[in-house]
This record gives C-alpha cells, sequence and structure tokens, in this order.
C-alpha cells in the first residue's frame, strides 16, 4: 500500500524535508503528501554533523516523532545502512516498527560524509553494497519501500559506472534508483534518466541545481523530487535573525508579530483533541451532560 505512496506513482511526486515531529506537521498541513526523514536536517537539528555522529537509535527515535505527527509516509534517509548488511537490516526492521514508508541506503562507505561537502567520498564495492540491499530485502520485503541511492557522480565518476550501479541494485531487489549530482545544473541527471529508461523509478534530490524547472523532471520521466533541506535552513534563517533581534533589542515587543503565534502551536498539534479527551476520560459525568 505504502509502495503506492513513495516513489512509485506514475505521476511525479514531491517529498519535503522533515527533521522532527513539528517540520512533519508542517509540511502535512502545507499540502505535501509524503516526507523526506533527511540524514543532513535531523544530524543539524541535534547539533551534529552529517557524518554518522547520530547514532541509529537517535535517527529511528526521530523517525518515530515523524511518522506519529505527520501520519504521512515517511522515505527514510538511511545513510549507508550504519555498518554492513547486519546493521542496514536491522535498521530496516526498527524503521518499519516505527510505521515508516522506505527507506534509502546509499553506496557510500561507514562513517559517511555529506555528499554536498568535501572531496573524500569513497563508493562501496557494488557486490558488497548489493548484499546490503540484499539483506535488507530480505528482512523487510514488501512493507517497506527500498530505495537505493547511487554515489558515484558525488565520487567524479561518469554516467557509466551509475548505469551499472543501478543494474546490480535493481537486481538485488532494489524498488527505486536515487541518483545523486552535486553539480548546480541538472546535466548528471538527464543523463543519467537517459540511459536508464526507467527501468526503475527514479528519484533526485535537486539542492544544487535548484533552478532547473519541475517540468524538466516531468519530461525525464523522473518519479520523485525530494526537497532536502529547506525546513531546516528556514528556520536556522528564522532563529538566528530573532536571536539577534532579542540580544539587540532587550525586548521581544517588536518581533512577536514575525513569529508563530501559541494559538498556532496549540491548534497545530492538536490540544484541541486533548481538551476532547480530557472532558471524556477525566470528567466522564462533565462529558455526558
Ligand atoms: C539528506 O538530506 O541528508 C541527504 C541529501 O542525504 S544530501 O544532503 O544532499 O546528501
Ligand atoms: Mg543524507
Amino acid at each position: 500500500m505504502m509502495r503506492v505512496q513513495i516513489c512509485c506513482s506514475s505521476e511525479i511526486s514531491f517529498l519535503m524535508e522533515a527533521h522532527d515531529g513539528l517540520s512533519a506537521a508542517i509540511a502535512g498541513r502545507a499540502g505535501f503528501k509524503g516526507l523526506w526523514a533527511s540524514g543532513l536536517s535531523i544530524a543539524s537539528c541535534l547539533g551534529y554533523r552529517d557524518a554518522n555522529e547520530a547514532s541509529w537509535s537517535q535517527l529511528v527515535g526521530v523517525v518515530e516523532r515523524i511518522v506519529d505527527t505527520s501520519q504521512l509516509p515517511v522515505l527514510v534517509d538511511g545513510d549507508g545502512g550504519f555498518g554492513n548488511f547486519n546493521n542496514a537490516r536491522m535498521l530496516a526492521r526498527k524503521l518499519r516498527q516505527c510505521g515508516a514508508a522506505g527507506v534509502t541506503l546509499e553506496d557510500s562507505c561507514f562513517p559517511k560524509t555529506n555528499s554536498l561537502i568535501g572531496d573524500r567520498h569513497p563508493l562501496a564495492d557494488i557486490d558488497e553494497f548489493s548484499g546490503r540491499l540484499r539483506a535488507v530485502k530480505d528482512a523487510v520485503a514488501d512493507d517497506l519501500v527500498l530505495v537505493a541511492r547511487i554515489e558515484s557522480f558525488i565520487a567524479g565518476h561518469a554516467v557509466e559506472e551509475a548505469i551499472s550501479r543501478a543494474h546490480a541494485y535493481a537486481d538485488a531487489g532494489s524498488d527505486a534508483i536515487l541518483i545523486h549530482s552535486r553539480r548546480s545544473a541538472a546535466d548528471e541527471i538527464l543523463a543519467f534518466t537517459r540511459a536508464w529508461q526507467n527501468k526503475l523509478p527514479v528519484v533526485i534530490v535537486p539542492t544544487k541545481y535548484y533552478r532547473t524547472p519541475v517540468s524538466v523532471y516531468r519530461r525525464a520521466g523522473i518519479s520523485t523530487v525530494i526537497w532536502a533541506n529547506h525546513s531546516m535552513r528556514a528556520a536556522m534563517a528564522a532563529m538566528r535573525q530573532i536571536c539577534n533581534r532579542i540580544v539587540a533589542e532587550e525586548n521581544t515587543a517588536s518581533i512577536e508579530p514575525n513569529i508563530a503565534t501559541l494559538d498556532d502551536v496549540f491548534e497545530l498539534l492538536g490540544y484541541d483533541e486533548l481538551a476532547r479527551a480530557e472532558a471524556n476520560y477525566l470528567h466522564p459525568q462533565h462529558h455526558e451532560q
């Protein structure tokens, strides 16, 4: 059922980044039909670097809040699976338990480095990584969509390397391929989609090539576009601005119009439901009147 909702619909779909329950609820209210539990955003919000500094159990804890708060299908950034095939399949089982819809595993080596920083991006061996994918598929079968993420463009290789990896990962049981690029134009992505011919659905993360219009992705037959870190970056900019103003003004009067009201917070997180439940369960006689 979730398969239809994540990465496998015939129309292009969009996943919005979430890094906690609040960002998940906001994305849901904005109309997104699915979420990306971003490793970069979750790590940043915990004050870690996106270099496997956060543990798999911290990731699972955050994903549980995202799923619970939004009730939306959530594709989880599983990095490389936190180790070998065994760590990867355990992560997948835990993600299934907390209600995730899918997991993405990237062919990087532990500990990973964020794809958009630095030049050290060693790739996993194709066979070893295919084993990680097979182990996940055997562990969770069709309960979790499995997206294989190819980092070979990030590592500086040509399209041929990406295509041979895509074939191997498809054979290993992946449901979709995430092809990543850090170029400021979508040329690598489009070279891949031309050669790949949608043998499996294609997922992209246009963080760096953000100027490309979505119509280009539609024409290329791309299945899913991930807006991977924009709520986290928006929150960072807003929090910094507000902190600076409060320091400067030693007062919060002038910033009130620029921040969410408390009523907004209470409404978004369903305090009205709690009040109804209290009337029902704490004071049932009162409720019956
Ligand atoms: C993430 O959002 O953590 C991603 C995308 O994996 S990227 O930061 O581009 O690697
Ligand atoms: Mg990531």
